[in-house]
């Protein structure tokens, strides 16, 4: 899809005053940390290094925010609940997602990303309440679904069915869902004007 090729890095923040000014919509990726959130946006837009993964959990520490061609804007945010999380990280984390979250009437939706093999955390139950009185549209991708069996593919997507309608099994690294994923946030964003540059 076109509106996704032409990705291009606008800020990172690691606090509200360093948020860019509010611009096109935003479609916020969210999820535990080492889900996948930051391979996910590389995958949609397909760039390999736009937004940086890594092996090691907490990797993204900061709100990235990349423009689309046309009209949107991906944010990756930091991971939440690592392990045993230390009380000071965990409260740093919700400080920034939820003045994100707060600050942003630009926000168009939020893909709620979960490890495929791990789905619905109590962790993710928990931003699923926190994100419910927004009442945005969620798209969930559950990543690493090149990492499961035929069997378990179609129960962690029943399972995921239950609670959240919208959701597709998603891949970086076999790009599994990535074009239906690109369809489906597309859908959130202005419709591409015939005059903007191709
Ligand atoms: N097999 C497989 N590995 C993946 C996939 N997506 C991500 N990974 C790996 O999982 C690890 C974490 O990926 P990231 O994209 O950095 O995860 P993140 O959610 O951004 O992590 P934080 O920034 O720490 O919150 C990396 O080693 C990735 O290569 C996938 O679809 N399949
Ligand atoms: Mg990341």
């Amino acid at each position: 899809m076109q509106i996704f090729s032409q990705a291009a890095f606008v800020a990172s923040a690691g606090q509200r005053a360093e948020f860019p000014p509010e611009g096109p919509p935003e479609i916020a990726f969210m999820g535990r940390s080492n889900v996948g959130k930051s391979s996910a946006i590389n995958a949609l837009t397909g760039r390999r290094r736009l937004a940086f993964s890594s092996k090691t959990p907490g990797r993204t520490q900061t709100v990235n925010f990349f423009d689309l061609g046309q009209g949107g804007r991906l944010v990756d945010l930091p991971g939440y609940g690592y392990a045993k999380v230390a009380k000071t990280e965990r409260a740093k984390w919700e400080g920034l997602v939820s003045s994100y979250l707060n600050s942003r009437s630009t926000l168009a939706g939020v893909v709620v990303i979960m490890d495929a093999r791990h789905p619905m955390t109590p962790q993710d139950a928990r931003l699923l309440e926190w994100l419910a009185p927004f009442k945005l549209p969620i798209l969930a991708l559950l990543t690493k679904a090149d990492k499961l069996t035929r069997a378990e593919r179609n129960a962690v997507l029943a399972q995921t069915r239950r609670v959240l309608p919208e959701v597709l099994l998603f891949s970086s690294v076999s790009r599994e869902g990535v074009e239906e994923a690109r369809e489906h946030l597309a859908r959130w964003l202005p419709e591409p004007s015939s005059h903007s540059r191709k």
